[in-house]
């Protein structure tokens, strides 16, 4: 259906992408670690490894969509891209306060957690996208996955029939809720459109960009095991 909309978001070259690396794409948004919330047979010390390290991952977050909010304003031939993104920087700042409050809940001291290897090792990669040779059709892409993986994680945990224990039902509800999910969407079709009109040296380079944050994710959920 080329040259028309994609505004349903059943279409594009995500899409494709989902679909020709599906096993990956699983593995990311399915890992045992969210599947044990779900079963409510977790390990709360998973739990609060994961809390510690994401805190610090969030962090490192900020000037990688700094860097993507700047592209957009550059870049982008549609002026509504620049006020997602600014949305989604908003979201960022009240997340990290709600980091704080829930690590004081769980009695975690975020003062002394120094990153894993995972995780630094995806912060780099994160870095490496701000640079400004980056596109911003491969920013967007990236950060789009990001932001789905964990929508979709959590919200498997929000399903009916989850045994997800009542302690963690509000982070699974920071990324499993509806308004996020339409956030995803709209970042989605952002970058499907981006995409549609990209090169095919862009397109390789968005889709890498789209495997290395599947790959990244995997290994930062497997952190939580504490044998990472
Ligand atoms: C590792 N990936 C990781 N942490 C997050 N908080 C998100 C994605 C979503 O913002």
């Amino acid at each position: 259906m080329k040259g028309e909309s994609n505004e349903g978001g059943d279409s594009g070259t995500i899409l494709t992408w989902i679909e020709r690396h599906r096993v990956m794409y699983d593995r990311a948004t399915r890992h045992p670690f969210i599947l044990n919330i779900k079963e409510g047979i977790v390990d709360i010390s998973s739990f609060e490894r994961w809390l510690g390290q994401d805190y610090i991952f969030v962090k490192e977050f900020v000037p990688f969509l700094a860097s993507v909010l700047l592209k957009a304003s550059k870049d982008s031939d549609d002026t509504s891209d620049m006020e997602i993104v600014l949305g989604g920087m908003a979201a960022l700042h009240n997340e990290i306060s709600w980091f704080k409050k829930e690590a004081s809940r769980w009695n975690i001291s975020l003062l002394n957690i120094s990153p894993q290897n995972a995780n630094k090792d995806y912060c780099r990669f994160l870095e490496s996208l701000t640079s400004s040779g980056v596109s911003y059709t491969v920013a967007i892409t990236a950060y789009w996955a990001i932001e789905a993986v964990y929508q979709e994680s959590f919200s498997l945990c929000l399903e009916e029939g989850s045994k997800t224990p009542p302690e963690l039902l509000e982070s699974c509800r920071r990324w499993g809720n509806n308004g996020f999910k339409e956030y995803c969407l709209s970042l989605k079709r952002i970058a499907d459109r981006q995409l549609e009109k990209a090169s095919k040296e862009e397109l390789k380079k968005a889709e890498e960009a789209f495997l290395s944050v599947l790959e990244n994710e995997v290994r930062f959920w497997n952190m939580s095991n504490g044998d990472a």
